[in-house]
């Protein structure tokens, strides 16, 4: 059989376009070989030494043409990010500089990296598991510097132990359990079906807190959705705008301007916040309005937490009352703002007796500030007590591990009436869904997705 010879990759890792410095990666067995063809360091120490930086030429070696002075560091395989032996060329940060370089070490030996193929090429050495690549990823997205502390927090590597340890208990269990059916009469003792189910109790309750996690994780990653409620013309529009500080929705006098929900992020104390303006709630009048309040209903039901709008120059109205039952109903967190506090207010405050109302005005912006802290601590009791415990998965990791969750279920319920032999292909499925968990035994299907999301050169 032959072996397959591991290609040496190279890309630009840093933006395209003009900068101080450009930085072009290559990894892969040939990296020193090639570099010695095209790279001319200066001074007398020999090349490569692990972890150290050159300043040299790259030189095109047919031509003895310079395409550049950069600074090479060197990494020996396996202390690098790849595992491979790998440098970083830094470049002047100039298209046409970059690349003649990439042509050069093309022309000598290297191809072009795909889409997130050195990280590939990290979790294929094994220098990180699926969850720390999932960190990776959501760590050059993340948009907040909440995001980035949990995205760091991943990738060190807690999770993974987390899970990798999960596993093999499960595995444990099941080596047991098969040595049981396979060799009954041997003097392998019998499976004691009592300590297999109190184990297994244990493992489920340690992964459900995983999977609560990691619930908790995903809504940091996505925004914590706060929805914008309240009866036509209470203000929701002109409110999301001046949060978001720009005339994103339509605002006008006429009641049921907004038909369809309208989502925008921003950040409201280093916190990641989708905010959601709706369709007013009102019984509707078409079906596009009815459409629209159907929205409404699901952003309610989908939001972390919901800010109530009330028009303070008004007397309330059924329709404002039939807002209220609705936001008193909810068991999530709800603010109340009292707005239009510009304009005489008729609003009894008998009304809203018993809430937490900020008064407050979206055209004159005034109550916002108390707005923001509100919604601001609002987040923070409710939301992210315990970031240093969230967890960051992708989208098959959350499918494998609600998998691993329902067939352990049905194990431990199944112990004493169900086959064992049965019990062990749950336990077996359950072993091979947290292997997709943390990646040890993931599909190439799966990591070519995965690594499609990464852009060329990381
Ligand atoms: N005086 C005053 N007018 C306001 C204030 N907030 C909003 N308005 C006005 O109230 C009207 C309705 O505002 P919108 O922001 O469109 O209200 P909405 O709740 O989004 O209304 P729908 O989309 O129809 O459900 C507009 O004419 C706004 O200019 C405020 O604080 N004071
Ligand atoms: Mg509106």
């Amino acid at each position: 059989m032959s072996k397959l010879k591991i290609d040496t990759i190279a890309a630009l890792s840093t933006p395209a376009g003009r900068a101080a410095i450009s930085l072009i990666r290559v990894s892969g067995p040939d990296t020193f070989e090639i570099l010695k063809k095209v790279f001319k360091p200066g001074g007398k120490r020999a090349f490569p030494l692990h972890y150290s930086a050159y300043f040299g030429n790259i030189i095109e070696p047919e031509t003895g043409y310079i395409a550049d002075q950069v600074i090479v560091n060197t990494y020996l395989s396996p202390k690098s990010y790849t595992g491979e032996d790998l440098a970083e060329i830094s470049t002047h940060g100039n298209p046409v500089i970059v690349s003649k370089v990439l042509s050069i070490l093309f022309k000598n030996g290297a191809r072009q990296a795909e889409k997130g193929e050195f990280t590939r090429r990290a979790f294929l050495n094994g220098k990180m598991d699926l969850l720390e690549v999932e960190a990776l990823s959501q760590l050059l997205y993340a948009s907040s510097t909440t995001q980035t502390r949990l995205a760091l927090n991943q990738l060190d590597g807690l999770p993974s132990k987390y899970i990798a340890k999960i596993r093999q208990e499960l595995l444990d269990q099941l080596v047991q359990l098969e040595a049981s059916l396979n060799f009954p009469e041997d003097s392998i003792e019998s499976i004691d079906e009592n300590a297999l189910k109190i184990k297994l109790q244990k493992i489920l309750s340690e992964l459900s807190l995983f999977a609560d996690n990691a619930r908790n994780g995903s809504m940091i990653s996505e925004g914590l959705k706060v929805a914008i409620v309240g009866k036509p013309n209470a203000g929701k529009s002109s409110l999301m705008n001046y949060l978001l500080g720009r005339d994103r929705a339509i605002v006008t006098n006429i009641p049921g301007t907004t038909r369809d929900t309208l989502e925008e992020s921003l950040i409201i104390d280093s916190l990641p916040v989708k905010l959601i303006d709706t369709a007013g709630l009102r019984k509707a009048e078409n079906d596009i309005e009815a459409i629209g309040i159907e929205r409404t209903e699901k952003a309610i039901e989908t939001s972390f937490a919901v800010i109530g709008v009330f028009d303070g120059s008004q007397t309330p109205d059924s329709e404002d009352m039939a807002v209220l039952q609705r936001l008193k109903s909810l068991e999530k967190p709800v603010l109340i703002v009292q707005n239009k506090s510009d304009l005489p207010q008729q609003l009894n405050p008998d009304f809203l007796a018993g809430l937490e109302v900020i008064k407050a005005s979206a055209l004159k912006g005034e109550g916002m500030s108390e707005l923001i802290s509100s919604l601001s601590k609002t987040l923070k009791v409710n939301g992210i007590s315990s970031l240093e415990e969230m967890v960051l998965l992708g989208a098959s990791q959350v499918n494998a591990l609600d998998k691993a969750l329902t067939v352990l279920k049905r194990a431990e319920e199944g112990i004493g009436n169900m086959y064992q032999d049965m019990l062990a292909i749950d336990l077996e499925e359950a072993v091979r869904e947290l292997g997709r968990v943390n990646g040890e035994t993931v599909d190439v299907n799966t990591l070519d997705i995965i690594f499609e999301r990464f852009c060329i050169g990381k």
